[in-house]
């Protein structure tokens, strides 16, 4: 079994797709280890995307990811990482293959609805960054 973090982003909470996307979660042999609901402020935001700071559009992300709340899961499963990113699909939806959640619910490269982690090292430290211990049922 194996872990990794999911958030369904502010795009995808304000338009009422929280409910779509997680069904797709459990409906795909990822079960949910974790879960909560909050707004992350500039400095949660920033250290979440630390690894991008470089990046050109690392302002703009932090001020979307922080401007709505998010809802947070860690999953769990058989290969649980990639078969995350395979349900999401291609960072930009337009790309993402057809009924991927991103193809489905998201707007744009950016506000693209949901975050997935890429590596066992970054669902490692995604997961720790939201949850301790006691905040995941196993
Ligand atoms: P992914 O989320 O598919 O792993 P990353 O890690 O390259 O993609 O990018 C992290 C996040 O940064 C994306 N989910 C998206 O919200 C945003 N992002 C990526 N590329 C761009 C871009 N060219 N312009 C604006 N935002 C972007």
């Amino acid at each position: 079994m194996e872990r990794t973090l999911a958030i369904v982003k502010p795009d995808a909470v304000a338009k009422g797709f929280i409910g779509e996307i997680i069904k797709r979660y459990e409906t795909n042999g990822l079960g949910i280890v974790g879960m909560k609901m909050l707004r992350l402020t500039r400095e949660e935001a920033e250290g979440f995307y630390y690894v991008h700071r470089e990046r050109p559009f690392f302002k703009s992300l932090v001020d979307f990811m922080s401007s709505c709340p998010v809802v947070v899961l860690a999953l769990e499963g058989d290969g649980a990482i990639k078969k995350n990113r395979d349900l999401m699909g291609a960072t930009d939806p337009s790309k993402a293959a057809k009924d991927t959640i991103r193809n489905l619910f998201g707007t744009n490269i950016e506000r693209n609805a949901v975050h997935g982690s890429d590596s066992k090292d970054s669902a490692a430290f995604e997961i720790a960054y939201f949850f301790n211990r006691l905040e995941m049922i196993r």
